[in-house]
């Protein structure tokens, strides 16, 4: 397990003393490093990126660029290879609108997607593009099976979560890369969930577009990236242009520079993007792994904890192992979002109830809802016994009433 000396790095932990978070799924807490750099931006610096040429512009390019390249880095990619957006939902509607399909061209998406991989694809249709499900195994892992029988050579692209934010479970992305590739189709990973809790390799996972946000990375809100392999980025339509976007315009047409600046139209977060720098290289100093091996070993114990609780069962893999960070469930006898409303007022506990962005999958079981936990680095032993002990209060409660 990480130490519980992390949580002196987090100041919204050390401020709100008599709360557990466990909503990192969400939203991920930022540590000081990140919010000192982001600090660094407002008070020293100022300027704007690759534009003028006085001292301060120059240092905010120089700074970008840094963390830019960091951020390549991280994910074992190239620097012309990452595009800042606002967050994973902006880098999958890129993608979505960005690719030149056309009438009769299938996408297949998996069953359990959020709304950001789900609705760009569906709102395709117009264009005569069908969008197809591929569904799960009964248990929420990946059915290749399934897979292996949708594809043919009129599917151009495999868009998929990599983890779930549903029920944290991580699908065997190379091996679909893999299958995507045979048939000439390009292969998309979601990677909101992914790229905050395990170790990613791009150019290994051979993936052709991958989208995520900073936000569930300890970095700031509003900063996230698309990684595409250059050359498709090179033909990927943008989806906005402007400013800092081209080499040069006549009234009548312009010349785009080459990716990524291509791609990012207008002012951009600099200091969002400092941060962004900062936050992998945090991250990076604790190790993916190590954070991968914490989130498990924090879920084998609520798992243990409250698997045989009656009146409750949880979503996904009944494994923890295979549900890294999340610990989601459905109640007997309660609305999810009461009983989240009921963990933060009488226990702190802070988590996140209802359908969670995947509207779709929860409508398809004719589930309400669930009660999502969700652990980052900061988490511990016993906050995750304290929620489940919660837990059992309340459904010991609920059949007294
Ligand atoms: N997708 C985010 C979540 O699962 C917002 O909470």
């Amino acid at each position: 397990m990480l130490p519980e000396s992390i949580r002196e790095d987090f100041p919204a932990i050390i401020n709100n003393p008599d709360t557990i978070y466990l909503d990192s799924a969400c939203m991920a807490l930022k540590p000081k490093k990140v919010i000192d750099a982001i600090l660094e931006y407002y008070s020293n610096l100022g300027g704007c990126g690759g534009r003028s040429a006085h001292r301060l512009a120059i240092e905010v390019t120089e700074r970008t660029e840094e963390a830019r390249e960091k951020i390549a880095r991280f994910f074992s990619a190239e620097r012309n290879e990452m595009v800042f957006t606002r967050n994973t939902t902006e880098g999958l509607n890129m993608v979505a609108r960005g690719l030149n399909l056309e009438k009769g061209d299938r996408v297949l998406t998996t069953d359990k997607e959020h709304n950001s991989n789900l609705i760009p694809w569906q709102k395709l249709a117009g264009r005569g593009i069908k969008h197809e499900i591929v569904p799960s195994n009964p248990d929420g892992t990946f059915n290749i099976e399934a897979f292996k029988e949708r594809m043919n050579r009129d599917v151009k692209v495999v868009s998929i979560v990599h983890t779930s934010n549903l029920d944290g479970y991580t699908v065997p992305a190379k091996d679909i890369g893999e299958i995507a590739h045979d048939y000439g189709a390009i292969f998309v990973l979601d990677a909101a969930q992914s790229a905050p809790h395990h170790p990613i390799d791009v150019k290994d996972v051979d993936v052709d577009f991958m989208a995520f946000s900073m936000h569930k990375m300890a970095g700031p809100t509003g900063v996230g990236a698309l990684y595409g392999k250059y050359e498709l980025l090179r033909e990927l339509e943008p989806l906005n242009y402007g400013g800092g976007t081209v080499e040069d315009t006549t009234y009548a047409c312009a010349t785009l520079l080459e990716p990524p600046e291509r791609f990012e139209a207008g002012l951009q977060d600099y200091a969002g993007i400092i941060g962004a720098g900062a936050a992998v290289e945090y991250l990076k100093a604790i190790g993916m792994r190590e954070i991968e091996r914490h989130e498990v070993e924090l879920n084998r114990i609520i798992t243990e904890e409250l698997k045989d609780l009656s009146g409750i069962r949880i979503i996904g893999p009944q494994e923890p192992e295979l549900r890294g960070g999340i610990f989601n469930f459905t109640i007997n006898g309660l609305d999810s979002n009461q009983m989240a409303v009921l963990l933060d007022e009488k226990y702190g506990i802070l988590v996140r109830g209802g359908k969670q962005c995947v509207n779709s999958w929860y409508n398809s079981q004719g589930i309400e809802g669930g009660v999502r936990a969700s652990f980052y680095i900061y988490n511990t032993e016993k906050e995750v016994r304290y929620m489940a002990e919660a837990v059992r209060e309340i459904m010991e409660m609920l059949e007294k009433a």
